[in-house]
């Protein structure tokens, strides 16, 4: 598809920073594998905005309960894509452009690709125009790397005892999502690293340690 204008400068020419991205179904692990790596990060010196979709805005919050609380009731796909949208257009505006613009590290837990995969491939929206959407809401901003921890969505689940809106959607729904997010990093492997969640924990802190430490150093070999 044709990306959308982005709204001040050409994509990939704003920003000096580092913006890492976790992905992946319910109980994956992203936030435990998010926090260790601004963690990690932070020790070594570096300043890290540690960031998530949906609802880490004041804005956002109040978008996030309209999005998560069984009390909405059913949303029409296109409500709740536009919904996410917005608070992605939040997002991005506030949090993650001005970190960038000042050189940090952003790692957010969740960004476009859960639209993709869950607006698209699980409501099964046509992904093109969701995508253009979500697109327009960043500015097309990319993440550097994506870390998609992969797992069967029955093991996620039981990881967990409650259930929110989307949580209580159903395996079929669950399956599509996980596939759409697995199809996302096979059209673009060198934009993924693509992670068993089954894997313990210190072991799949290890991989994603070394990816970024690699994009890390490469940044800074280009800045010389
Ligand atoms: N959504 C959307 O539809 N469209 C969008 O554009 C966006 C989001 C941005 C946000 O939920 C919901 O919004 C989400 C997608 C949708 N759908 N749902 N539901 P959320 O923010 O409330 O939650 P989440 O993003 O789905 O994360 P999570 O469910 O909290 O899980 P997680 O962050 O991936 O996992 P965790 O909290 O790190 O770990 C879960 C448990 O597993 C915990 O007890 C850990 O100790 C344990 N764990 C972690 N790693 C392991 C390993 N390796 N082995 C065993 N146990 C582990």
């Amino acid at each position: 598809m044709t990306p959308p204008e982005a709204p001040d400068a050409p994509a990939g020419t704003r920003r000096r920073g580092v913006f890492v991205c976790f992905e992946g179904g319910e109980g994956a692990g992203k936030s435990t594998q998010s926090r260790l790596l601004v963690d990690h990060l932070r020790a070594a010196g570096r300043t890290v905005v540690a960031t998530f979709e949906p609802g880490d805005t004041p804005v956002g919050a109040r978008l996030r309960e309209i999005l998560l609380s069984p009390e909405t009731g059913d949303l029409a796909p296109r409500t709740e894509a536009l919904i996410y949208a917005a608070d992605k257009a939040e997002h991005v505006a506030t949090v993650v452009e001005p970190a960038l613009a000042r050189g940090e590290v952003v790692v957010t837990d969740r960004y476009v690709d859960s639209t993709l995969a869950y607006q698209g491939a699980g409501r099964t929206l046509a992904t093109d125009e969701v995508e253009r959407v979500a697109r327009w809401a960043t500015g097309d901003l990319r993440p550097d790397v994506t870390v998609l921890l992969d797992l069967d969505p029955a093991a996620g689940m039981a990881r967990f005892s409650g259930r929110d809106r989307i949580e209580g959607a159903g395996e079929a729904f669950h399956a599509r999502v996980r596939d759409g997010f697995l199809a996302l990093a096979a059209a673009d492997p060198a934009s993924y690293l693509v992670l068993d969640a089954r894997a313990p924990v210190d072991k799949t802190h290890a991989a994603v340690l070394e990816r970024v430490e690699t994009l890390l150093a490469a940044r800074t070999e280009a800045a010389r």
